[in-house]
């Protein structure tokens, strides 16, 4: 039965599916696990995990160090970001093809010892955040979605911290699936802060500063409980697994896009691979 409640909770979770089909989903999951165990456990014989090909398909992206420390005010105006390189936000993950005034993004990275930093420069014509509980439907609201897998090693981390996947909402809340199997929020582990662009106000500029915690983080302790692992320290040549998206919501009942870093192999028609499969995203390699 952990199969199938696993199998259950990911369909509730897949994002593009309204209540009444979600129902439907559950009903016809029921019906399945009674008649057809033969079939399960088949499909049990069958999890992505690490030992699959991971799929090295995009370039290493170098990030440079910053040399200064970086306020985390959504003003990017510190020397080290004018000269970090833009990455762009363009792969459409679910959704039709939009205009550069409905969505268009890209995104910069830098490092310190103990921070990996994230700028996000977003163009969304309505910032819409739905549902005020950030541990429900995240994903339907405007959110910023940051993947990192810390070793770099790939395969599957729905329920586990393998990687994360910070699902980072417009009041600052971070959430992700904790290795209880339940969202929780993550705000320790991501400082951030969005703004208005000063001389064109359509530009959103979203910084954050990130503590990168290894596969063995206790889900039962706060962030920096004396107790917890500790976050990495960083050093040049560190190789980490790494990608972004963004959901795009104008007031729709689920979101209407969701658009990544990455270009995704789909299985079966399906892109929205990120948040259970580390495979999918690329690297980061840290330089100074
Ligand atoms: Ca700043
Ligand atoms: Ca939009
Ligand atoms: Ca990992
Ligand atoms: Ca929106």
């Amino acid at each position: 039965m952990d199969w199938f409640n696993k199998q259950l909770s990911a369909e509730v979770k897949s994002e593009d599916l309204p209540p009444k089909n979600k129902a439907k989903i559950i009903s016809a999951l029921t019906v399945t696990a009674v008649i057809s165990s033969a079939v399960i456990a088949a499909d049990i014989k069958a999890p992505i995990d690490g030992s699959e090909h991971q799929e090295h398909i995009h370039p290493i992206i170098e990030v440079n160090y910053a040399n200064t420390k970086l306020n985390i005010d959504g003003m990017p105006n510190e020397a080290d970001w004018q000269q970090a390189k833009w990455h762009p936000i363009d792969q459409m993950i679910i959704g039709p093809e939009i205009s550069a005034d409905d969505f268009s993004g890209q995104y910069k990275l830098l490092w310190r010892e103990n921070k990996l930093f994230l700028l996000t420069e977003i163009i969304d014509d309505v910032m819409f955040d739905q549902t005020a509980d950030p541990t429900v439907l995240y994903w339907d609201d405007d959110t910023v979605e940051v993947f990192l897998d810390e070793d770099a090693s790939g395969g599957e981390h729905q329920y586990s911290h393998n990687a994360f996947a910070y699902h980072v909402a417009l009041d600052r809340q971070v959430a992700d699936f904790s290795s209880l199997k339940e969202a929780t929020t993550f705000n320790d582990h991501i400082d951030t802060k969005w703004s208005r662009d000063p001389v064109n106000p359509q530009i959103i500029n979203w910084e954050m500063a990130i503590n990168i915690f290894p596969e063995n983080y206790n889900d039962s302790l706060s962030g920096f409980d004396p107790k917890q692992v500790s976050p990495v320290t960083l050093t040049a040549g560190k190789i980490m697994g790494f990608m972004l998206a963004y959901c795009d919501n104008d007031r729709s009942h689920t979101r209407e896009n969701f658009i990544g870093s990455h270009p995704i192999k789909p299985i079966d028609g399906d892109m929205n691979r990120g948040y259970k499969d580390a495979n999918v995203f690329g690297k980061i390699k840290l330089i100074k």
